[in-house]
């Protein structure tokens, strides 16, 4: 006879393969360029059960969650022996996150944890919490992971929520053995969404950077940066060149930052990064793109106008609502471009799109207009030029 525990224990087990089998389906483009896939691909309740709960019914008599799950978040993206990976950003009900592979055959559908999260490697001074990695597989062979270590703001103790935010680095092969290398270090204060270029440049490590004076706000400085390193095993930011600013009363008005590593393609570097301004509900941030030359990564050729995704329906609402955030994405070998980006710092999502797709985007969108008068004129010069057609048809 199955006692309690067990039917408990079963009826868990069979929720949680049905999650994990769910097949995914696209939903119609409205915009043409891209298209969201209907349900979340990564959630909390897709965590391995192990990882959350005791299945001893001597310790754990009423099968109890012992170790929530809060959130799974802003994930790089591989793809690595034609599978399609994510380096996810997990986050306990204790507010610490961590890393966690997930894999998926198909891109959309199917992800699951590998058994063991990430057992990251420690500086001398330990992260209080560590989040947002970027992944980059780089001309020099190795897989770089780039993200964000955070510790306490020791000058401000009797504020508990003063911190530091910097780039911590790793880099593996398998993304099982993972090598810690020193943070970067950097003269501007604090740094986050820093990402790795995935060529050398000029023999150098090309990295965009993201210079801040505080830890929520970017002050004075801001913008997303451009900087070279010799060397990674001891990367030191030189002077950073401002790649992409913050601009008045765009979507990147108070501040912005790149998203996953540039896609190469032949019209140069396609750029996908986030921007933020303020409302009277608080921060919304949204995806946009932009691409910059082939040879010169740094230096923008177009830069499309508006946001390219921002929070849509349930998307809008989560830990932090009014957020959309992307730190990776994938192309496969047919070209098919798979978005990754996480909704209001609570669940991931894919939005598939193709390379041809995502450069008519960037080559074709208007840049933003920056004032109301200039935005009438853009849409009076495409109102026309349909009225021209129509007649002509
Ligand atoms: O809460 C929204 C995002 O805020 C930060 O991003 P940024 O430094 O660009 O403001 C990060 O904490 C990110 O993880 C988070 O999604």
């Amino acid at each position: 006879m199955q006692t309690e525990f067990t039917k408990r224990l079963v009826r868990l087990e069979d929720r949680h393969h049905s999650l994990l089998a769910l097949p995914n389906r696209q939903t119609p483009s409205d915009n043409g360029v891209y298209a969201r896939w209907q349900n979340p691909i990564l959630t909390p309740e897709h965590t391995p059960l192990f990882w959350r709960y005791d299945f001893d019914p001597q310790s754990n008599p009423a099968l109890m969650e012992r170790l929530g799950v809060n959130a799974t978040f802003n994930s790089g993206a591989l793809y690595w022996q034609g599978k399609y990976l994510l380096v996810v950003r997990v986050e306990g009900t204790d507010r610490k996150s961590f890393f966690a592979v997930a894999e998926s055959p198909t891109g959309v559908d199917q992800f699951h944890f590998w058994d063991y999260p990430v057992t990251l490697p420690q500086t001398a001074e330990p992260d209080t919490n560590v989040y947002d990695m970027r992944l980059t597989a780089h001309a020099d062979g190795w897989i770089y992971g780039l993200f964000c270590t955070e510790r306490k703001d020791k000058s401000q103790l009797a504020d508990t929520s003063a911190a530091v935010a910097q780039c911590g680095i790793v880099r593996t092969h398998d993304l099982k053995t993972w090598e810690r290398l020193p943070d970067l270090i950097s003269h501007s204060g604090q740094q986050r969404n820093v990402v790795l270029h995935p060529e050398f440049i000029d023999g150098k490590y090309g990295l965009f950077t993201r210079p801040q004076d505080g830890f929520i706000s970017v002050g004075a400085g801001g913008g997303i940066g451009w900087s070279l390193v010799d060397d990674m095993g001891h990367a030191e930011l030189s002077a950073e060149a401002i790649v992409d600013g913050k601009v008045y009363h765009t979507i990147k008005e108070i501040k912005n930052g790149q998203g996953p590593a540039p896609i190469k393609t032949e019209h140069g570097w396609l750029n996908l990064a986030h921007g933020v301004r303020n409302t009277a509900a608080g921060l919304r941030y949204v995806l946009y793109m932009f691409m910059t030359e082939h040879d010169r990564p740094w230096i923008v050729t177009h830069a499309p106008g508006g946001h390219f995704l921002a929070p849509h329906g349930s998307e809008r609402v989560g830990d932090v609502s009014n957020v959309v955030f992307s730190n990776g994405w994938i192309v496969n070998e047919k070209n098919d471009v798979f978005l990754y980006y996480a909704s209001s710092d609570t669940r991931m999502h894919v939005a598939t799109s193709t390379i041809d797709r995502l450069i008519d985007y960037v080559l074709h969108t208007p840049p933003d207009g920056l004032t109301s008068a200039e935005c009438v004129h853009q849409r009076i010069r495409l109102i026309e030029k349909n009225f021209g057609r129509k007649a002509a048809m």
